[in-house]
């Protein structure tokens, strides 16, 4: 299905009226405001393909309906998300849970919805069938250099299906660690990652960028090789200027400072972006500000403090995408919210005051510094992020609309109850 523009703008008109008033009660307080919303018009966050369908957990999986059954209606999925908010233009594949067959057709379905493709993901963590070797004990790092031929091999064909789509950076993750102490030798393991990624990074073209995600710890519980931004930052340095540290929100232990790592890797140049998500406990990918809104503003915060320090675009300078799974919202409806609160977030850090807040630093005012935050954090900015959504010929609310014209509905009417999408 494809959501017409007029249903769009039919939507638009009940809004407005409210939606002015608003929009004219925030310019009043807010200076820049035009500068604001021309950036947060600007800002896209990709979607993963393994996101689309109802996640579960070890535990089990409580099916949704009318899920995308294949690429192409994946795809049309992230259109629907794109139609409505216009800031989900990119799509990001999962090799080899998402295999495109005829890469030209599968670029112009995706031109034909405005989407282009991010990042492609590597998957040696799990065993294929008819795979020669297993990936139990690890795949980079394995002790045996057979399996570590075999996922550079696999990586190496991940970045010909990128090429072919026109994505621009490969994310390696690597579930390889021990679940028990003396199984692994930790300095082979870490050589062996590095010499495997080594031979990956040979093969990336000139105008791509190798992304290094990190997490603390899952699938393995003792060890995990590439386990925090320190490890993959010294494998990123070692590999050279096309090698980045990726952080993934859910990937870090209990309470870490997660602001002030973005703010250190984007110091050093090796931030590569992000894999956004909320967690309560662990790798928990639950919708992005959906627990710790405070600290996602506090990431933006330094996001945008270190970015235009460095003169990097806010929009194309850093990979923005999501990573979440869906075990008990539609997964369409929550990626919307995701994609709200990450909007808010950057608009709120826009906000923030950073004359005021450099000098309230100089004189350890740390009272005023407090007040500088919160005066942005707390600054309701819904009404101008739908205000550049409405710019850019979007839906003031996303959700309602969704809901409104019942987009599911729709779906399970053309692909039927019990399809069930490849994902987390
Ligand atoms: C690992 C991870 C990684 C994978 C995705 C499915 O937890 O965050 O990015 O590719 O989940
Ligand atoms: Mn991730
Ligand atoms: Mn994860």
């Amino acid at each position: 299905m494809k959501i017409e523009q007029s249903i769009i703008d039919q939507h638009n008109q009940q809004l407005l009226a409210k939606h002015t008033k608003q929009v004219d009660f925030l310019k009043e307080s807010i200076s820049n405001f035009e500068e604001i919303v021309s950036k947060v018009q600007k800002f896209n966050i990709a979607i993963p393909s393994w996101a689309l369908g109802t996640g579960g957990t070890r535990f089990g999986r409580f099916s949704g309906k009318g899920e995308p059954g294949n690429l192409e209606q994946k795809i049309e999925d992230v259109g629907l998300l794109h139609a409505l908010n216009k800031s989900s233009g990119a799509i990001s594949l999962h090799i080899p849970w998402d295999i495109p067959q005829d890469a030209e057709k599968i670029k112009a379905l995706a031109a034909s919805y405005g989407l282009a493709f991010d990042a492609v993901n590597s998957n040696t963590f799990q065993d294929q069938p008819n795979q020669a070797l297993s990936y139990k004990f690890g795949s980079l790092h394995h002790v045996d250099p057979a399996v570590r031929k075999q996922a550079v091999e696999h990586n190496i064909e991940v970045i010909k299906h990128g090429i072919a789509l026109g994505s621009k950076a490969l994310t390696v993750w690597l579930a390889d660690g021990s679940s028990f102490p003396g199984q692994l030798n930790f300095r082979e393991a870490f050589q062996n990652t590095l010499e495997s990624l080594k031979e990956i990074y040979k093969h990336l073209p000139s105008d791509w960028k190798m992304f290094i995600e990190y997490k603390a710890f899952e699938p393995n519980f003792y060890s995990t090789t590439i386990a925090d931004w320190g490890q993959s930052l010294l494998l990123a340095n070692k590999l050279g200027d096309q090698a980045y540290t990726l952080v993934d929100l859910g990937h870090h232990l209990p309470n870490a400072n997660i602001e002030q790592i973005v703010a250190l890797l984007l110091m050093e140049g090796k931030l590569a972006g992000f894999h956004f998500n909320d967690s309560k406990y662990a790798d928990d990918d639950l919708t992005a500000g959906a627990i710790k809104p405070y600290q996602l503003f506090l990431i933006f915060n330094e996001l945008v403090d270190g970015m235009d320090a460095r003169g990097i675009d806010h929009a194309t300078g850093l990979g923005w995408m999501i990573d979440a799974s869906h075990n008990l919202k539609d997964p369409l409806a929550d990626l919307l919210q995701s994609v709200e609160a990450i909007k808010m977030a950057y608009a709120q850090a826009l906000l923030v005051d950073r004359q005021a807040l450099k000098k309230a630093q100089q004189e350890n005012n740390v009272v005023a510094t407090q007040e500088i935050l919160q005066d942005a954090f707390r600054t309701d900015v819904r009404a101008l992020v739908a205000e550049a959504r409405l710019r850019e010929g979007a839906a003031l609310s996303p959700i309602k609309l969704f809901t409104d014209i019942n987009v599911r509905q729709q779906l399970i009417d053309e692909r039927g109850e019990s399809t069930v999408a490849t994902g987390l």
